[in-house]
């Protein structure tokens, strides 16, 4: 059985969705982050960084959220990889395009919103941010023009990895609505059953 460390409400979401959409059995330790459960000695030797997502399988540690939905999909459901050279080629690019370019900007507006009182927000971190956003979903829009899913014919993580990063997008309010192409897009994947299972977990819990 897998244990997936982390909230569905964190980074560890996306690997949540990714364990759904594998149908692998797998149970969440959600630490208490306020109680910096994160930074304990015994969850450092689990995952040094001091952060969520870790996972262990087996004899297998794993931190890091997008290394953790490939291993998922490695160990459990090829399908998810893309069905060739060239589409595992396109699913690599578009996950490490999410983490590495949309993930930033949106990180910091996320921070400065979310996290930071609002006198103590730095307008101008949140300016310079802001304005990248609109080139990078001019790039995801255009790659979905015509295109059910971001790679091949099929639901590959490509689409996870991507629309977990973009749905970030909401928390700090960013109106998606002009990327149309987007919006149809997430709609399709919102509609999956993993995906709903995923939005169950990440509610806050009664
Ligand atoms: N690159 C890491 C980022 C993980 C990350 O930043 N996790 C946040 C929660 S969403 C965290 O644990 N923050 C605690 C901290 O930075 O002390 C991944 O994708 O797994």
């Amino acid at each position: 059985m897998i244990t997936l460390y982390g909230s569905p409400r964190t980074s560890a979401g996306r690997c949540v969705w990714a364990l759904e959409e594998a149908g692998v059995a797998y149970n969440i330790k959600e630490l208490d982050m306020r109680a910096k459960e994160h930074k304990s000695a015994e969850y450092l030797k689990i995952n040094p960084n001091g952060k969520v997502p870790a996972m262990i399988d087996g004899d297998l540690t794993l931190f890091e959220s997008m290394a953790i939905n490939f291993y998922i999909a490695e160990a459990y459901k090829k399908d998810l990889l893309g069905s060739n050279l060239q589409e595992r080629g396109l699913v690599h690019q578009w996950s490490f395009w999410a983490i590495a370019e949309l993930q930033a900007p949106l990180i910091e507006v996320f921070i400065q919103k979310v996290f930071t009182p609002e006198e103590k927000q730095d307008a101008k971190v949140i300016e310079l941010n802001l304005n990248e956003l609109p080139n990078l979903f001019n790039i995801l829009n255009s790659a979905l023009n015509e295109r059910k899913y971001l790679v091949g014919n099929q639901f590959t993580l490509a689409d996870l990895n991507t629309a977990s990063v973009a749905s970030i997008s909401k928390a700090i309010g960013f109106d998606l609505a002009p990327y149309s192409n987007m919006t149809s897009w997430m709609k399709v994947i919102s509609e999956r059953p993993a995906y709903q299972k995923y939005m169950t977990l990440r509610a806050p819990q009664r």
